[in-house]
């Protein structure tokens, strides 16, 4: 054909399209900040699909949750995780007793499953169990990620001891291995504990009441997420102070004079994985967000946010792995993901992403126990996958209806 090419007319419908016109706030923000005329330009966009795990599905009694980031040793996929042994279901703080857990993840120990294709999984049996009598970690420990690192491995997992209350505090234990497979040397002290403390109303049991707040974490650490960097270990965790979680809408006063959020996401960093973690001083480094997960991208971090808090479903990123900025809106993100991220641990300053990795379906009224399943997405920089690049995605009568609440 003669004349004009595609190229031209759409070089002059864009001039057309700005001439002379002032910008309304969206407008700005969306050249400023966006600047994408198609999902698939933002590197940090992708959608998520879902696939089911042989091997590592729903089971009658048994609660399969929170896996790890997934290594791969040879041609092994690892992936640890927390899990019940055959047991009565949940039956919340108050009610539960030394042998009836109070949600899916008290009783529990740290398992783990290899597989060659990662679809198809084997569980191997247990890593880490609960340590004796009277440890800190003597009720459960679970929500485990794992770390490999000069040739040794490092569980780091939440830990409790009993009696496990709604005022327990969380703290996150390790335990270390020449192999994938064990034997784990436990750590008997935890190797992150909650911050400056607040105080708790001695007349009541309940977590929501309280005279003071205390840190940002001055209640619980949890689900610690590791990358290293700067030939450091950075352990990102999501943390909550005393006083919230029980009770909706939080109690007011007690001289709060800002708010505060009741999820963040703490940063503590180590020289090496046996510690000590110094907590960074910039703490939290997120106001939002569930079940901290973050990999090195390009020369800083990434991290998808979830769940919670006002930046809830957006994924981040922050050159110095501290200060991070909203980079994309998704929506269905993996709960509690384990990602398979090949550089997570190399100390990388151009990290690469990943396409894949394993998250949970929490326990609901017809399926009263958490189990796993396999997720892809577009968050590498190596492929260029269009189908995880689509926007206007929608949902069926059937996750409308069934969707409530996660516990
Ligand atoms: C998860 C995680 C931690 C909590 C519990 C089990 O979503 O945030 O691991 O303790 O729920």
């Amino acid at each position: 054909m003669g004349g004009i090419s595609t190229q031209n007319i759409l070089h002059n419908n864009l001039d057309g399209y700005y001439d002379g016109k002032k910008l309304s706030a969206s407008m700005e923000r969306y050249l400023e900040q966006w600047g994408q005329t198609e999902p698939s330009q933002n590197e940090f966009y992708t959608s998520f699909s879902y696939y089911p795990l042989k091997g590592l599905e729903y089971e009658e009694g048994v609660s399969r949750r929170d896996p790890s980031t997934i290594i791969k040793i040879k041609d092994t996929y690892y992936v640890y995780y927390t899990r019940s042994s055959k047991t009565v279901a949940p039956v919340g703080y108050k009610k539960a007793t030394k042998t009836v857990p109070a949600n899916t993840w008290d009783l529990c120990d740290i398992y783990y499953a290899t597989s060659k294709d990662g679809i198809n999984w084997e569980e191997q049996g247990v890593s880490v169990s609960r340590g004796p009598e009277g440890s800190f970690d003597d009720r459960s420990v679970f929500t485990p990620d794992i770390l490999q690192y000069e040739g040794k491995y490092y569980l780091y997992y939440q830990a409790v001891s009993y009696p496990y209350t709604e005022r327990s505090k969380n703290v996150i234990g390790m335990s270390w291995s020449e192999s994938p497979d064990g034997p784990w040397h436990r750590f008997d002290t935890p190797v992150l504990k909650p911050g400056k403390p607040g105080k708790f109303v001695e007349s009541s049991t309940k977590r929501a009441h309280i005279e003071s707040y205390g840190d940002f974490d001055s209640h619980k650490v949890h689900d610690p997420n590791l990358i290293v960097r700067n030939s450091e270990i950075w352990m990102y965790y999501k943390a909550h102070p005393m006083g919230v979680g029980s009770e909706h809408p939080m109690p007011k006063g007690v001289g709060l004079k800002k708010p505060y959020p009741n999820f963040s996401m703490g940063l503590a960093i180590a020289k090496n994985p046996k510690g000590p973690f110094i907590k960074h001083p910039i703490n939290p480094v997120s106001a939002s967000g569930h079940e901290a997960l973050v990999w090195p991208y390009k020369d800083g971090v990434a991290t998808m946010i979830t769940a919670n808090g006002p930046e809830k479903n957006t994924i981040q990123w922050a050159e110095d792995g501290i200060n991070f900025e909203v980079k994309s809106h998704i929506i269905l993100p993996p709960d509690a993901a384990g990602l398979f991220c090949e550089d997570k641990y190399t100390n990388t300053s151009n990290g690469q992403g990943f396409t894949w990795g394993i998250s949970h379906i929490t326990q609901s009224k017809s399926k009263p126990w958490a189990y796993m399943i396999r997720f892809q997405c577009d968050l590498s920089q190596k492929i260029d996958d269009l189908k995880h690049k689509r926007e206007n995605i929608r949902f069926d009568e059937h996750s409308r209806l069934n969707s409530t609440r996660r516990r």
